[in-house]
């Protein structure tokens, strides 16, 4: 039986709904069958136990009482404090305004230093306060912060420094304590890919003066929409608090200026049953991770990105970096190549955040401060992953990487790339 006939028969079935290519004809790009039915994308939620959150949905509607620090999202802070060991979690609607009322609270203003590899939030919750996020170039091994480049874009203006911990692999946290200490800027990290990593055996959350994570459903962990800002900084902590509710502190006195930032209740329900969970999915984007890590080792020009097994990570995301002079095959080229097969890789950041507007407009030849970032933007691609990928959709991609670089040039040569 040859290998379409085999295909037909098994089309159908959601478990051989793939097949594997024998011949460039049958890639979809060049008019072929998908190698998958559905569109496997690359954050797909993590949902935990549905009968736990829909008992807790009723709960919450038999209480009536569905936002403005109601018990779910008492419990949820309390929850977060003691796995990450921090002294106060505040949790909010989204990582954004989590960003902006951050920065806020510690009194950022003028420039802030920031990697332009990050999502663009970074940059635009600082902007939207009119702070001039300042963007520094990043170390090509880590993706994060190049200590080395920052102390050169210290200004009269500058009032602290934003780190992202990219990938949830976290900044080279003593060099930016030390960067800031010693020109007394303001530090705190954008977390958003970090919930559940450590650094030094140390949660992330305990390091600069604040940090925030992201809880947004295309993260490992969600609360539909959702973020935390966390601190060991009392002080700062109640400042924090009230600004997320417009700064009330009694029914009719307001100390500072606030904004609406709140989480509600069905969102910290989808928060507290995710944590029971959170084991599992972070095993699964293991799995998922070892397995990406195993069947694409080899493949010329392709390096997956590693996590540090020595500390704890959510492998929430499947990085590569393809170093075209080497693959003779473009990162773009492939990326076109997955997505015709319905395989929705992504090109976070591309194309850095200082190539985007107000930035682009503001500053336009950033980028030549920034080539690292330049590169990287240029290289990087990420893999689906999560619960809703299986162990076989993990190898039939494996199996198209192979297949595409070892007909990389017949590919080239037919598309004109
Ligand atoms: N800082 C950093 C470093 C960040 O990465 C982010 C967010 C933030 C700050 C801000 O956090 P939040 O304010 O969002 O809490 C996505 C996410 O929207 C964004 O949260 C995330 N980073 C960023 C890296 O990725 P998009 O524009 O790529 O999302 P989208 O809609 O294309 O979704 C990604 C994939 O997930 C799609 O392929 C479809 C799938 N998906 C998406 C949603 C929303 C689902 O399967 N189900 C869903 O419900 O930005």
């Amino acid at each position: 039986m040859d290998a379409l006939v085999l295909d037909m028969l098994f089309w159908k079935k959601p478990e051989l709904m793939t097949m594997a290519k024998l011949d460039v004809n049958q890639m979809a790009i060049f008019g072929g069958r998908p190698t998958f039915s559905e569109k496997l994308h690359v954050g797909r939620p993590n949902i935990g136990n549905r009968g736990k959150f829909t008992q807790r949905v009723n709960d919450i509607l038999d209480r009536r009482w569905l936002t403005n620090g109601g018990p779910c999202v008492q419990e949820f802070e309390r929850k977060i404090e003691e796995l990450l060991g921090v002294r106060h979690c505040i949790v909010v609607c989204n990582a954004t305004i989590a960003l902006d009322i951050a920065s806020r609270a510690l009194g950022l203003r003028g420039e802030v230093i920031v990697p332009s590899f990050t999502f663009i939030a970074t940059a635009h919750a600082l902007k939207w306060q009119g702070i001039t996020p300042v963007f520094c170039d990043v170390d090509p091994s880590t993706h994060n912060l190049d200590p080395k480049r920052i102390e050169e874009l210290i200004t009269p203006r500058t009032t602290g420094i934003l780190g992202v911990h990219v990938w949830g692999r976290p900044c080279a946290v003593e060099e930016l304590t030390e960067i800031a200490a010693h020109h007394h800027l303001q530090l705190m990290y954008d977390a958003a890919h970090a919930f559940g990593c450590s650094y030094n055996n140390k949660m992330v959350g305990n390091f600069g003066a604040v940090e925030v994570f992201s809880f947004h459903a295309t993260k490992f962990f969600n609360t539909f929409e959702g973020g935390a800002v966390v601190t060991n900084d009392d002080e700062l902590a109640s400042r924090i608090r009230l600004m997320i509710n417009f700064g009330f502190k009694n029914y009719d006195t307001v100390a500072y200026l606030g904004i609406n930032a709140k989480m509600n209740e069905v969102s910290a329900a989808m928060g507290l049953t995710g944590l029971e969970s959170l084991d599992e999915f972070i095993s699964v984007n293991q799995r998922h991770y070892k397995s990406y890590q195993r069947l694409l080792s080899g493949l010329p020009g392709l390096n997956m990105i590693q996590y540090d097994e020595a500390e704890k990570n959510n492998y929430q995301y499947i990085v590569i970096e393809i170093d075209e002079s080497v693959s003779h095959i473009s990162r773009d080229l492939i990326n076109d190549i997955l997505h015709a097969e319905n395989i929705l890789s992504r090109r976070y950041f591309y194309p850095g955040c200082h190539q985007m507007e107000p930035y682009i407009s503001d500053s336009p030849n950033a980028g030549l401060l920034l080539p690292e970032t330049e590169n990287l933007t240029e290289k990087v691609l990420q893999l689906p992953t999560g619960t809703a990928l299986g162990e076989k959709e993990v190898h039939h991609i494996c199996e198209l990487f192979r297949f595409v670089f070892a007909n990389a040039s017949e590919i080239r040569h037919r598309l004109r790339r």
